[in-house]
């Protein structure tokens, strides 16, 4: 047995540190890596046995193409080779571009793997085929432009500033699920005394780790966070010397909008009394270094960009930033240390030639504003489970003359669309580079053992289709090792011992610059709560969509599966969906603890069934994760059915916690 140093592949902020141990050509287990500068040994339980996930029985071997109906409970597919598969997209591909127009083609992806290599793996092929691109929204793009309106380009905060923080705020994020490893930081400031608070519309898992909880009304914590900042000038609480020297607009702000949004006022919208609100902005006001971490939760509503916006201003006029512990971190994706631009090619022209917001995938397929989609490509996500307005998009993908590929390593219900199935790799089985959203350390992939049966990784496939589609970039003959030492030599402004111990398989965490948290990247070199930039220069309250609905839907992340991954293993509860509700409210409409019940909107109906929760807020239902349709409460739909398309007010982001919905006893 070898043990191997690697990076958890998954859509996750901590990019763990993996210790995997391979015996005769299988990985045996694996384990966190002590060495590695945020994540620190320890992996979420979803990472445990990532043996099972590789070596699943599940797994898909050969490429198939479809000889039934399209659809969920059809299944009818035979295996074909990989020269046939290849050559059945490359012709549909052609006759496409010759039919319709290269526009016609859509790829579809996410962050099934959020390696440098096998994620980016397309983009730079479909955009050389003319084909349509994808805004990447679906995650929170909301989140990053409330953060780049107020501090532009300036570097985000490390995650170990927390352990030096006094006053920790956990701000619509439920880090037990989502950022473990934040709370190992936050565990060692509250040795120190530091006071935790929790701010989520339900309560999560991570509320023991707290010692304070404030419950917000959905998509109200903009109302919040303008209350304290009411409170906070009103009460001279202010760091006025900090905002002299590095704050644009505070006088504007207060003139414009904080004398008239008063206390009273917050209040009325997000449901926290003014006694509560007080305190916590007096609380967070008077420590020495508070510090935020934000969730993206709070951003997935029509006003999610302006709520992140308010929060943002905090730090800034409690001068936050100037001490070791205190400031705001929101995401640390822009911290561009490895960009994209070897695996797309930036120093070629070659421009998307249509750009769609990946949210709108089911109107993009059923009521295409100009050319329609008529060849589909999708790899590395599970639309037809993870994508808003799910009766829409799988309407979109029932369509007959409509061309699905699939490139997938599971039998998801996306590849129940499909026309042609292709088997795809784990990270264990690909070589690839890792930087993460959450912190700065940096890591390599290597492949360590043979590809699962015929299975091949997303740049293996898409060099090959470039091959056939007859592109003749050199850049498509590099092997993956081959575009790791590039991406290292060429993007990662670090030195070479630090490069070299990157290709040899360490983990390594980049420098910050120092007093980095002070040197703002804004236009002004100010922290800009007056943004000239911004389509509206001050922050206001916006209130989210809703849907005239008397209850919000919470459908918070399951800290068993990530997204729709990890629904291939098995689970010991024979009822993975449920929905929680508070027994007056249920009362109300005569729902018996433990009954099926209907809850629906305009644009769907989910039946699940629903429990008595006293501690979930009247007027909200909770339910946790986006599961497979075979696992689902509803045998037709799943959760998805009642998110909505509705973009956020800024970058084009997903709304899934902006959905109100009606519910109804079945039994
Ligand atoms: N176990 C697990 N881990 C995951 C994922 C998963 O599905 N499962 N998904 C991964 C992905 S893709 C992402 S983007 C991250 C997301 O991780 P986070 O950034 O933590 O985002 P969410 O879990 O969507 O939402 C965080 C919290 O926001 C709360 N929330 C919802 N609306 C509001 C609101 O209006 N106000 C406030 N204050 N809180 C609100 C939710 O109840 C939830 O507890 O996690 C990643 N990690
Ligand atoms: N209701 C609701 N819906 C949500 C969310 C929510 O909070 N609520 N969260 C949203 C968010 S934040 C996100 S980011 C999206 C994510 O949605 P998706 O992008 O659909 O993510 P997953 O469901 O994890 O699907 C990823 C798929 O990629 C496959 N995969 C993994 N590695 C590879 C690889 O190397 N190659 C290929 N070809 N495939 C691979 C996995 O098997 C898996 O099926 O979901 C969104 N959907
Ligand atoms: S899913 Fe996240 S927390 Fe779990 S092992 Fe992977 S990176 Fe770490
Ligand atoms: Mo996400």
């Amino acid at each position: 047995m070898k043990e191997y140093k690697s990076v958890c592949p998954y859509d996750c902020p901590d990019a763990c540190g993996l210790i995997v141990s391979v015996d005769d050509n299988k990985v045996i287990s694996v384990r966190g890596d002590r060495d590695h500068a945020f994540t620190r040994g320890t992996l979420c339980p979803k990472m445990a046995h990532y043996e099972k996930v590789i070596h699943s029985p599940l797994r898909l071997q050969y490429p198939m193409k479809r000889v039934g109906k399209k659809g969920i409970g059809e299944d009818q597919y035979t295996r074909i080779s990989w020269d046939e598969a290849l050559d059945a997209i490359v012709n549909n591909f052609k006759e496409t571009i010759d039919t319709y127009g290269s526009e016609s083609i859509l790829r579809y992806s996410y962050a099934g793997t959020m390696g440098v290599i096998q994620s980016p793996a397309a983009d730079y092929f479909f955009r050389r085929i003319g084909a349509t691109d994808q805004d990447r929204g679906i995650c929170s793009p909301a989140k990053q432009a409330g953060f780049r309106s107020v501090y532009g380009d300036t570097l985000a905060i490390k995650p170990q500033e927390a352990q030096h923080s006094d006053f920790i705020v956990l701000w619509g994020m439920n880090a037990t699920a989502t950022d473990v490893h934040i709370l190992h930081d936050v565990n060692i400031a509250k040795k120190k005394g530091a006071r935790v608070w929790i701010i989520d519309t339900h309560k999560t898992y991570t509320f023991s780790q707290a010692q304070e909880h404030i419950i917000v009304k959905p998509g109200s914590d903009g109302a919040l966070a303008l209350g304290m900042l009411h409170i906070i000038h009103r009460d001279g609480l202010a760091d006025i010397d900090f905002i002299k020297e590095h704050v644009q607009g505070y006088d504007e702000l207060v003139k414009d909008v904080l004398s008239d949004f008063t206390p009273e006022k917050a209040s009325d919208i997000c449901g926290v009394s003014v006694e509560r609100m007080t305190e916590f902005a007096h609380a967070y006001a008077t420590s020495r270094a508070p510090f935020i971490r934000l969730g993206s939760g709070l951003s997935r509503y029509g006003n999610g960009a302006m709520t992140c916006r308010i929060i943002n201003a905090l730090p800034a006029i409690v001068g936050a930033w100037q001490y070791p512990g205190g400031g705001l971190l929101s995401s640390a994706s822009g911290s561009k240390f490895v960009g994209k631009d070897v695996m797309q090619q930036a120093h070629v022209h070659a421009p998307a030639k249509r750009l769609m917001p990946m949210i709108k995938l089911g109107e993009m397929l059923t009521n295409p504003e100009e050319v329609g989609v008529h060849s589909l490509y999708v790899f590395s996500s599970n639309p037809a489970i993870t994508a808003p307005n799910q009766n829409v998009v799988r309407k979109g993908l029932m369509r007959d003359d409509l061309f699905t590929i699939v490139h997938e390593r599971f039998f998801t219900d996306t590849c129940k669309y499909a026309d042609i199935i292709l088997p795809a790799t784990t990270s264990v089985e690909h070589d690839d580079i890792y930087n993460s959203y959450g912190h700065y350390t940096i890591g390599t992939g290597y492949k360590l053992i043979d590809p699962v049966g015929e299975s091949r990784s997303n740049w293996q496939v898409i060099a090959e289709l470039a091959k056939r589609m007859g592109l003749e970039d050199t850049f498509f003959d590099l092997s993956e090792r081959k575009l790791i030492n590039q991406i290292v030599r060429t993007s990662i402004r670090i030195s070479k011992v630090d490069q070299d111990l990157i290709l040899k398989g360490e983990s390594v965490e980049m420098t910050v610059p120092e007093n980095y948290k002070m040197d703002f990247k804004t236009p002004s070199g100010k922290i800009e709560l007056y943004n000239p930039h911004d389509v509206e220069p001050l922050i206001r309250y916006i209130p989210p969509y809703g849907d005239n609905a008397p209850f919000w839907l919470i459908i918070g992340n399951d800290i068993r599966i990530l997204d729709s991954s990890f629904c291939e293993l098995e689970f010991n509860d024979p009822e993975l969906m449920k929905l929680r509700i508070h027994p007056e409210d249920a009362k109300m409409y005569n729902i018996n603890d433990g009954t099926e019940v209907e809850i629906y909107n305009d644009r769907g109906s989910v039946k699940i069934k629903a429990y008595y929760d006293d501690e979930v807020q009247r007027g909200t239902l909770v339910t946790l994760g986006v599961w497979w349709q075979s696992q689902s409460s509803d045998p037709h739909v799943a959760i998805n059915a009642l998110t909505a398309d509705r973009p956020t007010d800024q970058g084009w982001g997903s709304t899934f916690y902006d959905v109100q919905v009606h519910i109804r006893n079945l039994s």
